[in-house]
């Protein structure tokens, strides 16, 4: 049995990441393939608690700070995810560094900076970016409850986000019906199957 794949889904806030990476894991573990959901931040760790009350407005830290903690917590989840994909589990991840790139570069710290503390860690093998403007975001339920949920910034974050994509990045209308959402995503993955078992990579 070869590795596990590591999906990777990234957008602005209310995009419908937690909701389209938890189908996927359910259809996986359907069809019998081994998948798990991993979310960042995870609030749960202490570094994870350091960063809820960042968010949720209740403490103050500053921008590099804030920026340093946010990798400190995916590097922290490292060894897990390792092993995870080496024996064979597919990792469905919410949110990863190029969440922490785009949201510290969009308050204008260096994007070089930026990258920095992320050198290194595993590499996803696509990129599920679940596109919508930030002013359709803001009709959705609970929207503006978190410190980065404002229109400047996540207009900001949106275009960092551009800027980053490759070839491994796959832009998806966050706008659409769910389910149709759900099925071109059921359909990336696939081909990603398909052409890692064509020519399997190691993990990056
Ligand atoms: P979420 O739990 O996915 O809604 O993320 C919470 C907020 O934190 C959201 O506005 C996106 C932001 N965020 C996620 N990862 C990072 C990161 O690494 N750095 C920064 N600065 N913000 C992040
Ligand atoms: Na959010
Ligand atoms: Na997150």
């Amino acid at each position: 049995m070869g590795r596990g794949l590591f999906i990777l889904f990234e957008g602005c806030d209310r995009s419908g990441k937690t909701t389209q990476s938890t189908r996927l894991v359910k259809a996986l573990n359907d069809a019998g393939i081994k998948a798990k959901l991993l979310k960042f931040p995870d609030r749960t760790t202490a570094i994870g608690k350091m960063i809820d009350g960042y968010l949720s407005q209740k403490t103050k830290l500053d921008d590099q700070a804030i920026h340093l903690l946010f990798s400190a917590n995916r590097w922290e989840a490292m060894d897990q995810v390792r092993a995870e994909l080496e024996s064979g589990t597919t990792l469905v991840v919410d949110r990863y560094a190029f969440s922490g790139v785009a949201f510290s570069a969009a308050k204008r710290l260096d994007i070089k900076w930026c990258k920095a503390p992320d050198v290194g860690l595993i590499a996803p093998d696509r990129v599920y970016f679940l596109d919508i403007h930030p002013d359709d975001a803001a009709k959705r339920d609970g929207y503006g409850e978190e410190i980065y949920e404002k229109r400047e910034m996540q207009i900001e974050v949106r275009v960092k986000f551009f800027s980053m994509m490759d070839s491994t990045w796959s832009i998806v209308d966050a706008l659409k019906d769910p389910d149709e959402i759900h099925r071109q995503i059921m359909m990336l993955t696939k081909q990603a199957f398909k052409r890692h078992k064509e020519s399997p990579a190691p993990i990056a």
